[in-house]
């Protein structure tokens, strides 16, 4: 062996013992994971998040540290949903809406008045109905649902005063992307223009559109209410929320830790739904202290009737039928 045969196996040796003395120390190196989610920093989502990280960190002696970047900092929702996918982002919560299209069995609980209460959506969410939907989120979309969140019942609100269906007559109205969300608009005579959600309040103070649908917390915290000053209460659509983590770092999380993140995010959940039910108070009288104008639609008989056909639509296959009679069945 000639010297310089000997000095590289000495180094090789000396590169492979430090190899493995880092190896067996890995398992103990912080892990930094990246979330992406849509609202502000104060949102009863945003604060589920955060509290998620908490209890991971604490609960993992901060091996896994989770931070949430709030706002879509990390680029619009059909993005980050690719981006989940191929394991670029690590987690994030999401409306069921933008998975429409892709998991066709998500539309069922976007349907127009399928749910009666809040009560039932979480019954439905955290029981048999919600661990199927998450199977075939997880099987089609490489992501792992760990939770739910509330995101209440979305009411139109509009720049010029709704009250019958009639007046929706022509209107542009933004919606989410999914076919369903277009159909639905489209039933009440409205023309639909999807957009993503920070651009929003853009079309609506420019004209390009003339109204949107959402919650109290969003149309309050996006700050739409500025721009399109008549919310009606319609309560068309109780489409809950879901917490995921892409599936490549969830394959890599040993099975104590899986349990710890499972957990933490159902703790998180309640936290959550807590939050939010306080939230949706104060987004009302929020907005209502700046002078906007809620109409109540206290008979939404006729709402309902005109998005009656979407159920054939999107609920007429014999398995998307079984989920609507499962939900219905819901006590
Ligand atoms: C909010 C949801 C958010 C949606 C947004 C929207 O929390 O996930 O992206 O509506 O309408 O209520 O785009």
């Amino acid at each position: 062996m000639s010297d310089r045969t000997i000095a590289k196996t000495l180094a090789g040796c000396t590169l492979a013992a430090a190899a493995a003395i880092l190896i067996s120390a890995a398992p103990a190196a912080a892990q930094e994971w990246r979330g992406w989610n849509i609202h502000v920093p104060d949102y009863p989502n945003s604060r589920g998040l955060d509290r998620w990280g908490e209890l991971v960190a604490q609960r993992s002696n901060n091996r896994i540290r989770m931070r949430t970047f709030h706002s879509a900092q990390l680029g619009q929702q059909d993005e980050a949903i690719q981006q989940l996918r191929l394991g670029a982002i690590d987690f994030a919560n999401f409306n069921l809406s933008p998975l429409n299209n892709l998991v066709p069995e998500t539309q069922v609980l976007t349907l127009p008045f399928i749910f009666r209460d809040v009560s039932h959506v979480h019954k439905t969410v955290d029981g048999a109905v919600g661990d199927e939907l998450a199977r075939l989120i997880e099987a089609r979309l490489n992501m792992v649902v760990v939770s739910w969140f509330d995101a209440g019942a979305r009411s139109m609100y509009t720049r010029r005063q709704v009250r019958t269906p009639a007046d929706m007559q022509g209107l542009k109205i933004r919606v989410q992307t999914s076919d369903l969300w277009v159909d639905l608009v489209r039933a009440l005579g409205a023309n639909a223009t999807p957009l993503p959600f920070g651009e929003v309040y853009t079309g609506l103070q420019t004209g390009v559109i003339d109204g949107a649908e959402n919650n109290w917390p969003s149309y309050e915290s996006q700050r739409h209410f500025e721009v399109a000053r008549f919310y009606a209460t319609t309560e068309h659509s109780n489409v809950p929320e879901i917490v995921v983590v892409s599936k490549p770092r969830w394959d890599r999380a040993s099975p104590a830790d899986r349990e710890i993140l499972r957990t933490a995010a159902r703790e998180a959940s309640a936290y959550q739904r807590q939050l939010w039910a306080e939230r949706e108070k104060s987004s009302r009288d929020k907005v209502v202290a700046a002078g906007v104008t809620v109409t109540e639609i206290t008979d939404r008989g006729p709402w309902q009737q005109l998005m009656a056909p979407l159920y054939e639509k999107y609920a007429g296959a014999p398995n998307m039928r079984a989920l609507v009679d499962r939900i219905r069945a819901v006590q």
